[in-house]
């Protein structure tokens, strides 16, 4: 295995691979489609990461995990949360176990640990070790031990923004429910338009208008999922989000085709 191989990073949402309005609800149909569109891409070199949808959230909400430590009865709160995606990971895997792909899974409870929710540390060995002998690690957002806060939540989308800078990733695909990044919310302003290409100087003044404008949640979270992506562009790494929930999509982005998304570039 050539280790010069640059990874492709891939960053699988949670509302594609669970039914995100239904707790603890998989999306296997839609979980199998995207292992297969990974398979026929034939990529030399993968990093797969996931989020937590409905399996994750709703237990770290219920027991005010990302918040950190304040009372002993969040503590089995932290338990559950890393259960759920630990069997929410199980089913990933088995996934793509089946499209014959050499996955791996790797807790990320047990490499990283943050302070005030950014990664501190993040002990990579053996993520290295299994690139280096052509297999796809599969990590995920978790709750994760934190120096300030006792515990807290670390989002999928950093661990993909920290293994991409790392790793000095080929690019990283965010695949998502929406089509891209918009200049406003799509759900409340029929205006808004998709936004093909920006460059990350045009980001951050639209990241600041979008403050000032104190949008909707929809958007929040696009904004926070693009704040967390943020520091891998900055070291060059282009990122394209892709409507997943569409089939093809990923795949065609995954062969560098030009599809219907949004590409980060540094600029
Ligand atoms: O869905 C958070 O990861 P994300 C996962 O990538 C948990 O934000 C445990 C809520």
């Amino acid at each position: 295995m050539d280790t010069r191989v640059k990874p492709t990073v891939v960053k699988l949402g949670g509302s594609v691979i669970t039914a995100k309005e239904k707790a603890f609800t998989p999306n296997i149909p839609s979980i199998n489609r995207l292992a297969k569109e990974i398979a026929e891409a034939r990529l030399d070199s993968v990093i797969l990461i996931h989020g937590g949808g409905s399996f994750g959230h709703p237990v770290a909400r219920e027991y005010q995990i990302v918040e950190g430590y304040k009372t002993p009865g969040q503590r089995i709160g932290f338990s559950k949360t890393r259960q759920v995606m630990m069997a929410l990971n199980k089913l990933v895997i088995d996934s793509f176990i089946r499209q014959n792909l050499p996955v791996v899974a790797v807790q990320p409870s047990a490499c990283t640990t943050t302070k005030g929710g950014r990664i501190q540390h993040f002990d990579v060995t053996a993520i290295q070790h299994l690139l280096r002998l052509g297999f796809i690690p599969v990590l995920y957002g978790d709750a994760t031990l934190d120096l300030e806060l006792g515990f807290t939540i670390l989002s999928g989308d950093q661990i993909a923004a920290e293994l991409a800078t790392i790793f000095n990733a080929e690019k990283m695909v965010i695949a998502v429910d929406v089509d891209g990044l918009f200049t406003d919310d799509p759900k409340s302003n029929p205006n808004a338009k998709l936004i093909n290409e920006i460059s990350l100087k045009e980001l951050n003044g639209l990241l600041d208008s979008i403050d000032e404008a104190k949008t909707v949640d929809v958007t929040k979270g696009m904004q926070g999922k693009i704040t967390e992506l943020i520091p891998a562009v900055e070291r060059g790494i282009q990122i394209d989000i892709v409507n997943a929930s569409i089939a093809g999509r990923l795949y065609k982005t995954l062969k560098g085709e030009k599809v219907t998304g949004t590409k980060i570039t540094r600029g």
